[in-house]
């Protein structure tokens, strides 16, 4: 793991995971009160549910979206939907402050053009946890994923191409941004359980967006 020393804000610096995937610590900072404003704007219209999975089993992760697609679960499967199933309607607009927070961070470690479709918005209470997956639902690879992490700290197990492939834990806090494509685009990760705390802004909760190109 490399820090930059010569990060050009003493809030935020950079560390690579590995090829493909970097962390940019306290990146989503900046702006902070007019994007958790944004955020709160898309969960009023469409609100945060937990899903359920193709397994039958309720995720412990409440999940909304906005963009062009929603990722949705339920008995038949994983999907990316232009229509939230919940209101029957599409889901909310991206924000434009969401999508240039995306597009400055996917620029900021490597991938300029990068253009999001779809924001997944997932709310982790206490205890809630999302077991190691891949992200491949989407059609084109080669655009990377943007993940920002809001309210509570998590940890976020990182992996590698196979599911048995050895992980390492990574703390994220709030304001960190990951960006991941590349090599790294179908890296196995999930994030543990996470631990009781109250957050200045957030209280007890951990708010992760997940910018995607999904069609
Ligand atoms: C989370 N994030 O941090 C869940 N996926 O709450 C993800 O599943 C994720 O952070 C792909 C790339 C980055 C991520
Ligand atoms: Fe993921």
């Amino acid at each position: 793991m490399t820090a930059d020393l010569f990060a050009d804000q003493s809030r935020t610096w950079r560390e690579e995971l590995c090829a493909g995937a970097v962390v940019l610590r306290g990146f989503a900072l900046a702006d902070e009160a007019a994007l958790l404003a944004a955020v709160q704007a898309v969960v009023a219209e469409a609100p945060l549910r937990q899903m359920v999975t193709p397994g039958g089993y309720l995720m412990s992760v409440a999940m909304s979206g906005c963009g062009d697609y929603g990722w949705v679960s339920d008995s038949s499967g994983y999907r990316y939907d232009p229509i939230d199933p919940e209101r029957e309607r599409p889901w909310p607009a991206m924000p434009a402050l969401l999508r240039s927070l995306a597009e400055d961070a996917a620029a900021s470690a490597g991938f300029a053009g990068f253009e999001p479709d779809a924001c997944l918005i997932n709310r982790y209470v206490p205890g809630a946890r999302l077991s190691l997956h891949q992200d491949r639902d989407e059609r084109d690879m080669s655009a990377p994923i943007v993940s920002v992490s809001l309210g509570l700290p998590a940890v976020f197990q990182f992996g590698g191409a196979r599911r048995n492939s050895p992980t390492r834990r990574v703390p994220l806090a709030h304001g960190d941004v990951v960006v991941w494509g590349g090599p790294a685009r179908l890296y196995y990760h999930g994030v543990l359980t996470l631990r009781d705390g109250e957050h200045p802004l957030l209280g007890a909760q951990r708010i992760n967006l997940t910018f995607r190109k999904a069609m």
